[in-house]
């Protein structure tokens, strides 16, 4: 399947030079070169400009509440496991409100997908700050300057056992589209954080401040500490590619539950009329 069949009908409404486009694109070529076929794909929309991108792929797709993406994905891969589930969310939703799901998936290892766009700001609702904007830096919310140290997603993940943790960036679509086809196709928890500029609220991290300071990984690291180390942020380099990857039991399979059925396909047993009688 091309690529472009991915699209619907509705053009994104994003403001132009947004990276958001750059994921969309990347994320529609890895999809175009899945194995699994595209109606077993299944995309769990975060809130946001990121969220939006709901109307923009034509696969099945739910928009989900504010940080709420991931554990709707657990569900849908726990119910049928034949589905590739993705989470695309920003990282005001996924490290703000969403930051429990984003840590208690790192621990649990479902086999899903999140594609975290980080542009440092939450950009839908026009500027403030979010968890993972650069200490100092001034916003709506913080016009003196943002107080708090930033959070590594990357790090946490890694810090928290996630299986694959991964960093692209939205202005290289080649290198990006290749980390979200080894994410998908990746058995477990991967984490996608994606460089993804905000052309009209983000003036600091623009695709040039992120060109003077991107370096590649030419292959992951053999251990956990390695990774946490090429992980950090520096103001002379952020590296991109994938940082760790290993193979470790998926939540759903450490208790039988995708072993045995899709839940989909197991049989009501329970007399539910019995059970609300035991709580009168
Ligand atoms: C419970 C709740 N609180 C607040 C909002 C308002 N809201 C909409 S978008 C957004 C910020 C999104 O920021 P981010 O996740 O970084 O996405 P971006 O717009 O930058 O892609 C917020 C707080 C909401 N939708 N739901
Ligand atoms: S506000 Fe920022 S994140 Fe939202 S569409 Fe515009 S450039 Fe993209």
């Amino acid at each position: 399947m091309k690529s472009e069949e991915l699209n619907t009908s509705v053009f994104p409404t994003w403001c132009p030079g947004c990276g958001d486009y750059g994921i969309w694109a990347a994320l529609k070529k890895a999809l175009s070169k899945l194995d699994t076929p595209i109606e077993n794909v299944v995309i769990v929309y975060g809130i946001g400009c990121s969220g939006n991108m709901a109307s923009f792929v034509k696969v099945y797709g739910v928009h989900g509440l504010h940080g709420r993406a991931i554990p709707v994905a657990e569900g849908i891969k726990l119910a049928n496991k034949k589905l590739k589930v993705i989470v695309v969310g920003g990282d005001g939703d996924l490290l703000g409100e969403g930051v429990a799901h984003l840590v208690a998936a790192s621990r649990s290892n479902p086999d899903i997908t999140v594609i975290l766009h980080n542009n440092q700001i939450y950009g839908l609702t026009t500027g403030q700050s979010s968890p993972i904007s650069l200490k100092g830096s001034k916003s709506k919310t913080y016009p003196m300057g943002t107080p708090d140290e930033p959070l590594n997603p990357v790090q946490l993940a890694l810090t928290l056992g996630a299986s694959q943790v991964m960093r692209g960036f939205a202005g290289d679509i080649e290198h990006l589209t290749t980390l979200i086809s080894d994410a998908i196709n990746h058995e477990g928890f991967s984490l996608v954080e994606v460089l993804q500029p905000c052309v009209t609220f983000n003036k600091i991290n623009t695709y040039a401040w992120f060109r003077e300071r991107i370096k590649k990984l030419e292959q992951p690291e053999r251990s956990r500490l390695e990774a946490l180390k090429k992980g950090v942020w520096t103001n002379q380099q952020i590296m991109i590619g994938e940082f760790f990857r290993e193979s470790k039991p998926v939540l759903g399979y450490s208790y039988g539950v995708l072993e045995r059925k899709n839940l989909l396909e197991l049989k009501r047993k329970r007399e539910m009329n019995k059970l609300f009688e035991s709580f009168r």
